[in-house]
């Protein structure tokens, strides 16, 4: 038998072996891209360029509203577009990185492409598709940790803006109660610390926000209900949709508070995200169970996104639909009592107005 083992592939060779059979590349994200979405996008447009020297595309869906990431794309100039559609081209590689094939929340499943390839850490997985490259880690806390692998296997040097981001996305994906780091995350940090700038990282960190914001988080705390160790928030309004995810890391971190929902309108559609502490609850389950038969939604273990499409008639989310999503919140955390403590109490609020 002739020695099949002296060369082993690493992932990195597989996938640029697989994208040479085409003549272009183009590489989708999830819609309203996280920094997660945005580093391991460009990471992969940076691999793919750098090695097969092939044309890239790198889009995504919906909008960057964080401030946080907005400030990112202006510092550091990802080379994303956010477009509405795309189209199967003949000879061109899709990849998605950072979501999978099953998911909801990206431009492939609302124009029935299956992707080439798939880069991603989430659980929900690949739906059974059969691809010509997966690589599905749910074990490690960022897409960029593995793209960051995949730079290094090929030894390409990501630039100051690149590292950057990847060291952004890392940070971000391991906040609230999702700390866990893999043996790869943190191999992953060290060699991005290396190679990206502290002060732009800084200055993302501590972006400048808006006057509403502070009113959204206002609002937050006021609608803030517990019902023992189970946080529900529905905001009545919100400028910027993405404040419940905020909100949901800031709730969980509530002593005594140990899942979290949290959900405002955007546009007619009602957004919501979902946050667990300790090893019982898995965030993306809980959620899933929420919004079965009314939305859809995907996710970590400690910390799920989902929306409801529709949900919002005439400026407002229908009063029946709010009750219906708490008794869904709590049935799923299997919590009986339907009187909930305000987070802040009435008294305080009006007392100190
Ligand atoms: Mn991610």
């Amino acid at each position: 038998m002739a020695n099949t083992t002296a060369v082993r592939l690493t992932k990195s060779d597989r996938l640029l072996s697989v994208l040479s059979e085409y003549q272009a590349c183009l590489i989708v994200t999830h819609d309203n891209p996280d920094p997660d979405a945005i580093a391991s996008g460009w990471a992969l447009q940076c691999l793919v360029t750098e090695k097969l020297e092939l044309p890239t595309h790198f889009v995504a869906g919906g909008a960057i509203v964080r401030a946080e990431n907005r400030h990112m794309v202006e510092l550091l100039q990802p080379p994303l577009d956010l477009v509405d559609r795309v189209h199967a081209e003949p000879h061109t590689a899709t990849v998605l990185v950072d979501c999978g094939p099953g998911a909801r929340n990206h431009l492939l499943t609302r124009e029935s492409i299956t992707p080439l390839a798939v880069i991603d850490h989430h659980l929900n997985g690949t739906n059974g598709a059969k691809l010509a490259f997966k690589d599905i880690r749910p074990g490690v806390a960022s897409a960029a940790t593995i793209l960051a692998s995949y730079l290094r296997e090929q030894h390409i040097e990501p630039g100051e803006k690149l590292a950057t981001a990847m060291q952004y996305a890392i940070r971000t994906e391991t906040c609230g109660c999702e700390t866990r780091h893999s043996r790869l995350d943190r191999s992953a940090i060290l060699w991005l610390s290396a190679r990206s700038e502290p002060e732009l990282l800084a200055e993302i960190e501590n972006a400048p926000l808006t006057r509403e914001y502070y009113g959204d988080l206002v609002l937050a705390m006021q609608s803030t209900f517990l019902y023992d160790d189970a946080a529900f928030c529905l905001l009545p309004r919100a400028h910027c949709a993405e404040i419940v995810g905020e909100v949901a890391d800031l709730l969980i971190r509530c002593q005594g508070v140990h899942r979290v929902l949290c959900g405002a309108m955007a546009g007619k559609d009602l957004i919501v995200s979902a946050r667990t502490q300790g090893p019982r609850d898995n965030a993306a389950k809980l959620l899933q169970k929420t919004l079965d038969g009314i939305g859809f939604c995907g996710g970590h273990e400690h910390r799920a996104g989902g929306k409801i499409p529709s949900a919002v008639t005439r400026n407002r989310i229908a009063e029946d639909l709010e009750n219906d999503l708490r008794s869904r919140w709590l049935a799923a955390c299997g919590i009986g009592r339907q009187r909930g403590t305000r987070l802040v109490a009435r008294r305080e609020i009006v007392e100190n107005l």
